[in-house]
């Protein structure tokens, strides 16, 4: 097979052979079916906003029609469209934090839902303000917490409450920009408003709202999401686990879970874990219950307790046609709606389980807070009994999987800084210093959070890891979460032995702290633990987080997510690189805002470059420019 896009992946071609021989199909195939993508689309001057439209309007300006019936030009057209895509990602990631946190209202001490780390309950309460956080009883505190959480969704005034986190310096230029987000619900609401037929025309001014709304996702919507998951099941901390289809196991029953929240999959290797549904297993002539987690889920089951990586985004595809998966469970988001129908070409059950999620063509659960251990046996079930239905001679996994370490959580990283470096520091955090001081010190160069999934313009996995190489090759430290810490996991790049990739001076950090070089810190909420370091590490110093040799990094995004969290890492000071160009540029005016224009208000900008090494000449180009800055 001779797809360009796939050559750097290994599990492909002999999968997708399989898939056309069992008359299976794929992405590809209906990439294929969409022949030449639209122009205007692909431009964002395509507005359909309003049933007088839909409306194009030229791309290339002085040429072709320049307005749309109501008069928007391709400025406003394309500055709405923008907008619009960061009202689905805030919504998307924040919808999901609010799951989380109804979870933890209804946490009790019998479980299933319970509070695991305490000390982050009673850390966070205090940073929130509760009173005795300390001495309350848990789950009162527990109870109080969540409620004031779901405030911050709709709470009628007031800011969000983690932008405290920020140094002075940050939070300043956030007042002084208009950018602290409200109520999250109020920003996204705001902003489907100011979208609407009629309303904001002024791109700049829809580029500002656009901010504010991401803003409310990075340190709102996910920055509760992760705390409030870490609570409830546990902050991670370093431990081993393995990556790529080679996770699944021919001879136990396989359960693949898919997509983002962990309420669900938490309840489901409880049920996996069960002496009875293991002995039945054993019943139906399995070995045991291997679960294997798959995009953000499979971030969140293996950060917190190891759960084997399948795959990223695009191998959810292959992962069915392995022929060896009794249940696809899901939650939200990245799940393919085609899945259903590649299932039933084998003799996989697909299951959904989110009303916000419901897909059609197999089985749903409805999941909830009140029966979420019975939903999960229920599945555990249904999987370990359709074991009897696998067809042996459709069955072919790829002889491929890599040992990666997984679970740097801020906690998990400072906590492997202090095995070295006494700090002596009153915090309850602790600190984040001795890695401040390597990079002043300028052993590394500077720091890149490299993030995002996988899109089909681009090779699959090519740009994450070859960025990530060729960064820890010149010492610049890497941390990944998403599809893109999958990718380096699978290509070896999380595991101690990676040191050997490195310059000298990271080399010597990696040896001397016991870390990889690149560091799993998540799923993509868990961004949020990123921005939670570089602020820690700007306050080490009490400067401005933009003043930092720190870049993000998104090679291969491609969903709407990805778009709300550009726009709060770079409302957050970090110069962010997209390797897929955002469907902007029928707008040379709203194309330079990003670019360029930004800069001056913010502090920084986004960078839209494709290859991938290119990509990595600026970036270093940009990190030894802040390190001049600073005199380091
Ligand atoms: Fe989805 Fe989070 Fe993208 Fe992967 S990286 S394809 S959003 S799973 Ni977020
Ligand atoms: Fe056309 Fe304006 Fe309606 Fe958009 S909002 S579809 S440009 S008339």
């Amino acid at each position: 097979m001779s797809n360009e896009y796939l050559k750097f992946d290994q599990t492909a071609e002999a999968l997708l052979a399989k898939a056309k021989r069992d008359g299976a199909e794929t992405m590809w195939d209906r990439k294929a079916a969409q022949k030449t993508q639209c122009g205007f689309g692909e431009a964002g001057v395509c507005c359909r906003i309003c049933a007088m439209g839909p409306c194009r309007v030229s791309p290339v300006p002085g040429k072709g029609a320049e307005r749309g019936i109501c008069g928007a030009n391709a400025d406003t057209i394309v500055a709405r469209n923008f907008a619009r895509m960061v009202a689905g990602g805030t919504s998307a990631h924040s919808d999901h934090a609010r799951d989380i946190v109804h979870a933890m209202h209804a946490a009790k001490a019998e479980g299933p839902f319970k509070i695991r780390d305490e000390a982050k309950l009673r850390r966070i309460s205090a940073e929130w303000g509760i009173a005795d956080a300390d001495t309350k009883e848990t789950y009162a505190l527990a109870h109080e917490l969540s409620e004031m959480a779901l405030g911050e969704f709709g709470k009628p005034f007031g800011t969000q409450r983690f932008l405290k986190r920020a140094p002075q310096a940050r939070q300043d230029i956030w007042k002084r920009e208009n950018i602290e987000p409200r109520a999250i619900d109020m920003e996204v609401t705001t902003l489907m408003h100011s979208t609407h037929i009629g309303c904001a025309s002024d791109y700049e001014s829809l580029f500002r709202r656009g901010m504010r709304t991401g803003m409310s996702d990075g340190w709102g919507g996910s920055m509760i999401g992760t705390e409030f998951s870490d609570i409830m099941y546990g902050t991670p901390s370093a431990q081993a686990s393995s990556s790529n289809l080679g996770v699944i196991d021919k001879d136990q029953v396989n359960i693949l879970i898919h997509g983002h929240d962990p309420n669900l999959a938490e309840m489901i290797v409880l049920a996996a874990e069960n002496p009875e549904m293991i002995e039945l297993a054993k019943a139906k002539g399995a070995k045991g219950i291997n679960i294997v987690g798959m995009c953000c889920t499979g971030n969140e089951m293996t950060m917190r307790h190891g759960i084997k990586i399948a795959g990223n985004f695009y191998q959810q595809e292959l992962c069915i046609i392995t022929g060896a998966i009794e249940a696809a469970v899901v939650d939200v988001q990245c799940i393919f709606p085609a899945l259903p129908a590649l299932a039933k070409k084998y003799h996989t059950r697909f299951i959904s389980t989110s009303e916000k999620a419901k897909i059609s063509g197999d089985m749903f659960i409805q999941f909830s807070e009140a029966t979420g251990l019975e939903n999960a046996n229920e599945i555990v079930k249904i999987a370990v009994e359709n074991f009897v239905n696998r067809d042996a001679s459709k069955v072919e996994i790829p002889d491929l999987k890599s040992d990666t370490m997984v679970g740097y959580s801020v906690e998990a990283i400072i906590d492997h800084l202090d095995k070295v470096v006494n700090t002596n520091t009153s915090d309850p955090m602790g600190t984040v210093k001795p890695l401040t001081d390597v990079i002043y010190a300028g052993v590394i160069r500077g720091a890149a959070g490299v993030v995002g999934c996988n899109n089909p313009k681009v090779e699959h996995d090519y740009a994450h890891v070859t960025i990530i190489k060729e960064l820890i090759k010149r010492d610049v430290i890497c941390v990944v979460t998403g599809c893109a810490a999958q990718a380096a996991a699978k290509a070896g790049l999380l595991q101690l032995e990676a040191k050997e990739l490195c310059g000298r001076g990271l080399k010597e950090v990696c040896e001397r702290v016991n870390i990889p070089p690149v560091l799993h810190m998540g799923s993509c909420v868990d961004i949020s633990r990123i921005l939670h370091l570089v602020n820690l590490c700007a306050d080490v110093k009490g400067i401005d987080p933009a003043l930092l040799p720190v870049v993000g990094i998104a090679p291969e995004w491609m969903s709407e997510k990805a778009v709300s969290i550009a726009n709060y890492v770079v409302g957050s000071g970090i110069n962010t690189y997209l390797g897929v160009i955002p469907q902007v540029l029928g707008s040379p005016n709203f194309t330079k805002l990003l670019t360029e224009d930004c800069q001056e208000f913010l502090g920084a900008h986004f960078v839209f470059e494709k290859d991938p090494l290119v990509t990595v000449d600026k970036i270093m180009v940009d990190l030894e420019d802040k390190r001049t800055a600073l005199g380091i």
